[in-house]
């Protein structure tokens, strides 16, 4: 079995992971990730109790039990660079053993539920809507650095065929939702494919005092199909979740409260409402899931 280095896996004086500081012991396996710190506790409030919390740096956890399950929310920052690190470490605390800093022979998969907002790119996904990211398209490098390994892997070569379709110079990686988490969350009817960018403003078509190196770009990713599907939404951090989670063996979902809409240039009215109601949905989908 693979041995980890002390540089390679950091293990803080108290057992816990680098970044998360969350110890092995600690971590339930049914979680939700939000960007924003200040999102925990407006999922944990419906916690019927919180037992741990723990925050370092954008990284703020909350772990607690619902209706008899034990679950966990957990922030982390803005952006797929964080998503990397979060993806790795809790890997790292349910499939390495942190005393020995040994790979364990059996692995354990986590319930990751991405609870997060976006906007739409389509001018008939209105806004304050929810949708479902069955698949996410990544602008970010990390798939420079890791080759990412699943059957849930979107296919390169027709990634690389669609990226000429749109003008986009670089390569591009895609991965899949959980099937199983795309079930449990059928009640919500707006299902769709997602771009992850790399920034806010010109790596999402927006452009404030700088000018974007690719000035049509919202307009060549909203009109070309990938593999027969348009392009929905835009966030952060999705297919970072979908490839870190297809490759490790974890079921993944990303959410999204569609709260601006790009072409028609709305913004909702109430973004803390509709992430509220997300929430809500969400915690009721984890307490219905857990009755017998
Ligand atoms: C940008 O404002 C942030 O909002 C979206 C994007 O993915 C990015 O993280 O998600 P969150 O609301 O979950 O942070
Ligand atoms: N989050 C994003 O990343 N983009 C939007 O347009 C809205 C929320």
């Amino acid at each position: 079995m693979t041995y980890f280095s002390p540089t390679d896996l950091i293990i803080n004086p108290d057992g816990s992971s680098y970044h998360l500081a969350i110890r092995p012991d600690q971590l339930p396996d049914q979680l939700i990730l939000v960007g924003d710190p200040e999102r925990v506790p407006k999922v944990s409030q419906y916690f019927d109790r919180i037992d741990t919390q723990i925050h370092k740096r954008e990284f703020v956890s909350h772990f607690g039990e619902l209706g008899g399950r034990r679950l966990g929310v957990i922030s982390s920052g803005i952006g797929a660079d964080n998503v990397e690190i979060v993806l790795n470490e809790l890997d790292a605390l349910v499939n390495i053993d942190f005393e020995t800093r040994l790979e364990k022979s059996v692995k354990k998969s986590l319930n990751l539920i991405r609870i997060g907002t976006s906007g739409s790119i389509q001018s008939d996904i209105p806004i304050d809507t929810f949708l479902v990211s069955e698949a996410a398209i990544g602008f970010d490098n990390l798939a420079q650095f890791y080759g990412f390994e699943s059957d849930k892997m979107l296919s390169s070569d027709l990634l690389r065929d669609w990226c000429e379709l749109i003008h986009y110079p670089l390569p591009v990686y895609g991965a899949q939702a959980s099937s199983k988490l795309v079930d449990q969350f059928q009640m919500i009817p707006l299902h769709g494919f997602t771009l992850t960018a790399p920034g806010f403003y010109a790596p999402q078509g927006r452009t404030v005092r700088m000018n974007s190196m690719l000035p049509n770009f919202l307009q060549d990713i909203a009109t070309h199909a990938f593999d027969g599907h348009l392009i929905t939404n835009i966030e952060m951090e999705t297919a970072a979740y979908y490839a870190f989670a297809a490759s490790l063996g974890h079921e993944m979902i990303s959410l999204n409260a569609i709260l601006a809409n790009r072409q028609t240039h709305e913004f909702s009215q109430d973004p803390e409402g509709q992430i509220q109601k997300l929430i809500e949905l969400t915690l009721d989908s984890i307490a219905s899931h857990n009755r017998p």
